[in-house]
């Protein structure tokens, strides 16, 4: 890179003006920038997250333009960041029913992507029990696990102390409480929750975009939720399955076929292991219901892009 370019992280884009957090003489400090148009292309989408090198525009209202871009750790749709090092996937216990199918594709995908996952159950004041036997499957299973409520939330310290650094984004489905324990962590009411405004009738506040937002030495950021999520889409193959199963490849390496699908097969160690109920059978029926869809559908990625 030249000397005349600075190099920052995209916190915000809105209407293709980019915030770029950026250090220099001055200190530190965000800017806004445009986007030069060769980066315009359909491929190409500038996420927050992306290490970026800015330069002078010359325009008075959006005095830089980014000029290029570093190559990306990994990048995610849903929720649209780049180089996430902590994804905070945020669940209820109940209102709404946590679907942990999609709980499950989320770990999944943390785990090819090379991204840690936390597991953090929400509304236990709603359902103790259910918060304590969630929070036991998944803790076995091999992941970090917190429980929140109102009374007593996810704590900033307990949060920055596991995530140092990195770039941590909370996801989950609509209406989970993401926003309302960001709020809490940052101590601001940066990001509108889905409170509906009994004076102003104006229905419900959802979570429209991503920003990071400092936090320790790295970043947080909240996420709109979402309710589908398609692992064959996003060119993940049956093979990548047990990347969101750590207590399924615990087992894997005494099966007695290398290529073992643990799908029921003699000789499985998972299945034996499954047998002595040493694997949650929910998780394990998860795990071979996303194994038979994308073996079934293993010809057909082809011309997918993978994620
Ligand atoms: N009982 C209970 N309610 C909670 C808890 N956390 C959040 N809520 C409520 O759940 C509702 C939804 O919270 P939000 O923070 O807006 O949810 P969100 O996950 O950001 O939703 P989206 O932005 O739509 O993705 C609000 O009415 C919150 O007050 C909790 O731990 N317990
Ligand atoms: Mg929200
Ligand atoms: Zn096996």
């Amino acid at each position: 890179m030249g000397d005349d370019k600075i190099e920052g992280i995209i916190t915000k884009g809105i209407g293709g003006i980019y915030t770029v957090r950026i250090s220099d003489d001055s200190g530190v400090r965000k800017v806004f920038c445009s986007v030069r148009g060769t980066f315009r292309q359909k491929d190409f989408i500038p996420q927050a997250g992306d290490t970026v090198y800015i330069e002078d525009s010359g325009d008075v209202d959006i005095p830089y333009v980014i000029s290029a871009f570093a190559s990306r750790r990994n990048s995610l749709q849903r929720p649209p960041l780049a180089n996430v090092d902590y994804l905070l996937l945020t669940f209820a216990v109940t209102e709404p029913v946590p679907d942990l199918k999609l709980l499950d594709k989320m770990l999944i995908i943390s785990g090819v992507l090379g991204i840690k996952p936390v597991i953090i159950f929400t509304k236990s004041d709603l359902g103790e029990e259910e918060a304590n036997k969630l929070s036991g499957i998944y803790r076995s299973a091999g992941f970090d696990v917190m429980i929140s409520s109102p009374d007593n939330p996810v704590s900033k310290e307990t949060l920055m102390e596991l995530t140092g650094s990195g770039i941590s984004a909370f996801a989950g489905p609509s209406g989970v409480g993401k926003s309302s324990l960001c709020n809490r962590i940052l101590g601001t009411r940066a990001m509108e929750t889905n409170e509906i405004s009994v004076k102003l009738k104006r229905g419900k506040h959802t979570t429209r975009h991503c920003e990071l937002h400092d936090f320790g030495d790295g970043f947080i950021t909240d996420t709109p939720g979402f309710t589908s999520l398609s692992l064959f889409d996003l060119g993940i193959t049956h093979k990548d399955i047990c990347k969101g199963y750590p207590e399924i490849m615990e087992h894997a390496s005494d099966c007695r076929y290398d290529d073992c699908g643990h799908v029921g097969e003699a000789g499985c160690a998972v299945e034996e292991a499954f047998q002595k109920c040493m694997i949650d059978e929910g998780r394990m029926q998860r795990y071979r219901e996303f194994y038979k869809e994308l073996y079934d559908n293993r010809n057909n990625y082809k011309r997918r892009k993978r994620l």
